[in-house]
């Protein structure tokens, strides 16, 4: 599952080769925001798929690898393709955003990744991964295809280990935002937690499920269930102490005429707080939304200091 490995390896044979084509080629490359609290250090293929984000909550847990595996897979009339497997080269950036090109049959791709601070009254509570996935339609012809986001966190920040975590859906500003927490406790909750969004297209579904059985479904073309296995009480959380091995899987649509553009982006958030307390922008993040959603978090803050306030005088 970890390709990683196998891209480190590769790459003295891929520098070899593609030493005369750039000084920067690189086919992973580290993404950090620094070490602290809420900050994180992620693994980034140049094609957007991750399986390591060492990630430091808020609080006393330090840093640890949340995430097992992030990939994006990508449905056309001719298959469903990992993007895990195409290889494209870092063009430009740092450790705050980089941009890639690639091209998958005839679409031609502009991928560009971004970490951003998620601040509160001066405190960082965490961090969002950002990648816009800009795609033009080279054929002479429209086409209709849809990107699956897949994300299976490993958090094991002090509850339940790996294979006990919990997790859920909630629709904030429009938009379907999926979660697994480290542990099974309800979307009102402290956690740690890591969310996904989808912008772009139209929302074609989505799944809160076992690794072992969504993977397989949206990485075959299946169509998604819309459910969150384990919400027996139907508030789109998992029941409290109902936690396993959580994946998260969220589908978008596109018809792109020919020669035309669209652009397709998924965030990845990386928090601390109650997940009932998410918000998220409506749109395509502008300076002055960014404003709104960190005000967003806000919320999960002033929440969190209350629960901590109750925790103490109890
Ligand atoms: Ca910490
Ligand atoms: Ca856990
Ligand atoms: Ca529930
Ligand atoms: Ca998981």
């Amino acid at each position: 599952m970890t390709d990683f490995t196998t891209y480190r390896r590769g790459l003295t044979a891929g520098a070899l080769a593609l030493a005369f084509v750039a000084s920067n080629s690189a086919y992973a490359a580290t993404m950090t925001n620094g070490n602290g609290d809420g900050q994180v250090s992620i693994e980034l293929d140049d094609n957007g798929a991750f399986s390591t984000a060492i990630y430091n909550p808020l609080g006393a847990a330090g840093a640890a690898d949340a995430v097992y595996a992030s990939d994006l897979y990508l449905r056309t009339s001719s298959g469903v393709t990992s993007l895990s497997g195409i290889r494209a080269n870092f063009v430009t950036g740092d450790q705050r955003q980089r941009t890639s090109v690639f091209t998958l049959g005839s679409l031609s791709f502009t991928l560009t990744q971004t970490l951003s601070d998620l601040i509160s009254d001066g405190v960082q509570t965490g961090t969002m991964l950002t990648q816009a996935y800009s795609f033009t339609n080279l054929s002479g012809e429209s086409q209709a295809l849809s990107f699956g986001r897949y994300l299976d966190g490993d958090l094991n920040f002090g509850a339940g280990g790996n294979g006990n975590d919990g997790g859920g859906k909630l629709v904030s500003g429009g938009q379907t935002v999926l979660f697994e927490t480290d542990a099974a406790t309800g979307r009102n909750d402290l956690a740690t937690f890591i969310g996904i969004y989808n912008e772009g297209g139209e929302a074609l579904g989505f799944d809160v499920d076992h690794y072992g059985s969504l993977r397989p479904r949206i990485g075959g073309g299946s169509s998604l269930n819309n459910l969150v296995n384990g919400d027996g009480n139907g508030d789109g959380f998992i029941d409290a102490g109902g936690g396993y091995d959580v994946a998260l899987g969220l589908i978008n649509g596109f018809s792109i005429g020919a020669g035309e553009q669209s652009l397709f982006t998924t965030h990845t958030i990386f928090g601390s707080g109650t997940p009932g307390s998410v918000q998220v922008p409506g749109a395509v993040p502008e300076p002055a939304t960014w404003a709104m959603m960190i005000g967003g978090f806000g919320l999960v803050g002033a929440s969190m200091r209350r629960r901590r306030v109750g925790l103490a005088a109890a």
